[in-house]
Order: C-alpha cells, then structure tokens, then sequence
C-alpha cells in the first residue's frame, strides 16, 4: 500500500509544531553526474524529504514558516514533456500532495525577510550544498560535518526525535521492504551451486527485488569471502566447500530500507565445522534479539551478543579452557572475531538518519566507545517501541586482524591457534535480521526467512539441481569448457 497524503501530513504538522513557528528548509536534493553531465545516477531523493513530502522532483525545496508548509519545485522544461512525457503542473502536483506548491524562483523572495534564521540539513550533493549557501548566505556544511550548532541543530534533532519511532505507514513500508527481501535471499538461496558464479547469485537476488520495480538499498554483498566485511567484488565462482554470504536487502518505491544476510552453503550440507561456527553466530543472534525490548541499552544488546561469541568459541576450544568467558569478554576477545557492531537504525536510510552523524545513532552524552571493534557500533540509545534495528552478529576470520601482533598480542594466551586452524572452512559467517521494537519486546520483520542450519539444508535440498542459473549462459554440446 502506498503511504496516503494525509500521512505526509500528520508528519509535516508534527515537524511543525516541534519548530514552533521557526522557518526551516528541506530540500529533496539534486542527481549526481555518473560520467557526464546527462549520464546521470537514478535520482534517489533525501530521505528527510520523503519522510515529509514522499513525492519529490530533483531541486525541490518544502520550506516551513510560521507553521505552514510550502513546497518549491522547478518548472518543468520546455522539452520535459517530449524526453520525460507530460509534466504534472504545480497545481495538479499541490492536489496530489495536500501541498501549497509554488515555483523555485519565488523562493529566494519567500526567505528575503528571515533569510539569516532558516535552518536547514546538510545535503549529501555538493551542487544543492552550493544552491542553499548562495540561497541562504552562509556556509552549508556537506552531509559529513555532523557538529551542526544553531537552529540547524534545532531542526537535525527534530527529524531524529520524529524519525526515530516509525509511525504505522513506515512499519507498513519496512514490512513491505522485509517481504521483498526475504523473496531475494531465497532467490539467492536457490541460484547457488557448486561451479555458479557470485555474480549470478547476486543477479538472480536482485531480479527478485526489481520485478517488483524497487530497488536494493545498498550495494550488495554477495560473496564466497565473507571475512571481507564489505566485499563489494562478486567475480568469484563458488566452490563445492565454499559458504555463501548474502547481505541484500531492497528498497521500496517510497524508499525504506530492508537488510538481511543469511550465509547457505554451496554444496548441500554445512561442513561440522562451519556448522558449528554457524550455530555460535545464531546463539548470539537469538541472544541479542531476546534482549530488544523498551528501555533496553542498545550497547547491552552488542555486549550480549559478543558475549555470546566469545562463550561459543570458547566451548569449542578456540579460546583455551584455562582462560574465563567473564574476563575474556571482559578485555573484548570477540572483536578478533566480531569486529563490527551489531546493528544499526534502520527506516528510509539503510543506516537511518546517518547523514546527521551520530547525532541520530548516539543519545546525547553517550558517545562511540574507544575499543578496538565496538568503536564501529553505530548506535547507543535506549530503545523504544516503533524503533526499528538490525541485529547482525557475525564471525570472521579476518587476516588483518588474525595477523596483527597489536590485535591479537593481548589474547596470546587464551587463543589455541592449533584449534583455530581446525575451522579453515569458516572464513565469514554473518546472521542478520530486521527487528521492530514492540511493546513488549522484538518484532522480526524478516522472521520469514529460514536461518537454522537444519531449515536452510532444508531449502538447499530442495533447489532445482538441473535448472540454469538466471542469467547463464547455455553452452552449445561439445563447447563445454
Ligand atoms: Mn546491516
């Protein structure tokens, strides 16, 4: 279902209220060049802007004052309607959004009088960057200056308290995106053989997300290597032995975010080992998410999570019986596995609002810890129902890590490398889900697909063995290589 105009508008009135007649601008962002200037990137609009409006137009700029809402959109071109078909005019465009819309030129006389009191949010592309500086006159700082001060700050920390709970037309879009990427990862579950190639893995997931016109919401991960974190290449062909890490999540039209990974094996059963890895990561999944519920630290649940890691790699002896579970969590032994943090917000952004920094991951005065691994946790609040997180514990055997003295020095004597070496057909395994905060506790939004190893065997059993993979090529008799 689509989000109706009157959501927008119960959003925008909240927003408003909160400024308190304050003047405040949004604008939805302009496309980037890709390798010429009418070569462009698909246009992905803020996602402050579509949280307030939905619909949005390259350039376009929804300004607050005294409590009312106006958008500011750019005409149509002359030859808009030959290239990109008949236009909406700004009247047709206002009925549809519930909106007064007015051209962009009159914008600059709509701020004259109050120009040096409007806030704003710092746009990811550099060219609205320039627009708003001339528009405003004073710097705008780009999306990665995140000590915004001032009535910027004012407005940054309104969108993070109203995006932070999502109201029932965001949990609708999230469920929605949770569906399509379930769809996708048993896609991907089903495209993986021996001898396939990453690639048609990947293709076979993101068909699954783009016959329903969405798309994914981050670059994906596909890969035979999941000890690299966020391996971006997928020319690799997986191997009989090989476990495939799958994190893809899809996006839908409104622009929420969903983000899974699952980890299958090539071949039709986990190797006693992997499985056994794999049963560490799934405890301290399960963990985790018992520990989602109102009130609850976020930085708990990461401290659950690499507690759980370190107590199952010490139950099968990678960490020495001589050292203690307590003191070994206690110094961070987890992070030489888990080095990541686990989860983030999750809404219209995939890492939601993180163009504020951490001014939306963090509470105030809680700030990132120090430490080698949790200083990649990217949230520490405490939760509440409507919040929505993921929870993605993994283990990796990284070697920048595992051959570092500085990393591993300190954990000399409680790690049994010979033991370790027992496990060489583990390089990545990582369990990720998106779960809602509810009432009276976790809401797995992606509950739907399979992630016990006995359940994904299962599904791997089941795959067709003769079919072609999406998208391979059929070799003629005779040319087979
Ligand atoms: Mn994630």
């Amino acid at each position: 279902m689509r989000t109706p105009p009157e959501a927008f508008a119960a959003r925008r009135a909240r927003l408003a209220a909160r400024l308190g007649g304050a003047p405040a601008l949004v604008c939805a962002g302009r496309p980037s060049a890709r390798n010429f200037p009418a070569n462009r990137y698909p246009f992905r609009a803020s996602s402050h802007f579509l949280w307030l409006v939905g619909d949005a137009s390259p350039g376009a700029a929804l300004l607050f004052d005294e409590g009312r809402a106006t958008l500011f959109v750019e005409p149509a071109a002359p030859d808009a309607a030959l290239w990109h078909g008949q236009q909406p005019s700004p009247e047709a465009l206002g009925r549809a959004l519930g909106l007064e819309v007015r051209p962009l030129a009159a914008l600059d006389d709509a701020l004259a009088s109050r120009r040096d009191l409007v806030a704003t949010l710092a746009p990811i592309d550099p060219a609205t960057a320039a627009e708003l500086q001339l528009r405003l006159r004073r710097p705008i700082a780009t999306a990665e200056t995140t000590r915004v001060a001032g009535p910027d700050a004012t407005l940054a920390d309104a969108m993070v308290e109203l995006r932070l709970v999502h109201d029932d037309w965001a949990v609708d879009q999230l469920r929605q995106a949770a569906a399509v990427t379930v769809e996708a990862h048993l896609a991907g579950l089903r495209a993986t053989r021996p001898g396939a190639t990453e690639a048609e893995v990947a293709a076979a997931m993101e068909h699954a997300i783009a016959r329903h016109a969405m798309t994914t919401s981050y670059a994906s991960i596909v890969t035979v290597h999941g000890e690299v974190l966020h391996q971006e290449r997928r020319d690799g062909t997986v191997a009989a032995g090989d476990l495939l890490l799958a994190d893809v999540g899809a996006e839908t039209q409104e622009g929420w975010a969903g983000d899974v990974t699952r980890v299958w094996p090539a071949a039709s059963r986990f190797s006693p080992t992997q499985r056994a890895i794999y049963d560490v990561v799934l405890e301290a999944q399960r963990a985790a998410i018992a520990a989602v519920r109102p009130g609850t630290r976020y930085r708990t649940v990461h401290e659950t999570a690499a507690h759980a890691i370190v107590a199952g790699l010490h139950a099968l002896g990678i960490f020495r019986a001589t050292s203690s579970v307590a003191d070994l969590a206690a110094r961070g032994a987890h992070a030489l596995f888990f080095p990541h943090g686990i989860g983030h917000l999750l809404g219209l952004d995939v890492h939601d609002m993180e163009d504020l920094g951490d001014r939306a991951g963090y509470a105030p005065g809680r700030e990132r810890p120090s430490r080698f691994g949790d200083a990649y946790l990217r949230l520490d609040r405490d939760l509440a129902p409507g919040m929505c997180v993921t929870i993605e514990p993994g283990f990796y055997q990284v070697p920048a890590i595992l051959d570092d003295p500085a990393r591993v020095g300190p954990f000399a004597d409680d790690l049994d490398r010979g033991e370790l070496a027992k496990f060489a057909d583990v390089r990545g395994i990582r369990i990720e889900d998106d779960v809602l905060v509810g009432a009276h506790g976790a809401v797995v939004l992606t509950a739907a697909m399979p992630k016990t190893p006995d359940e994904i065997e299962r599904l791997v059993a089941e795959r067709p063995q003769a079919a072609t993979p999406l998208g391979a090529r059929t070799r003629a008799p005779g040319h087979d290589l």
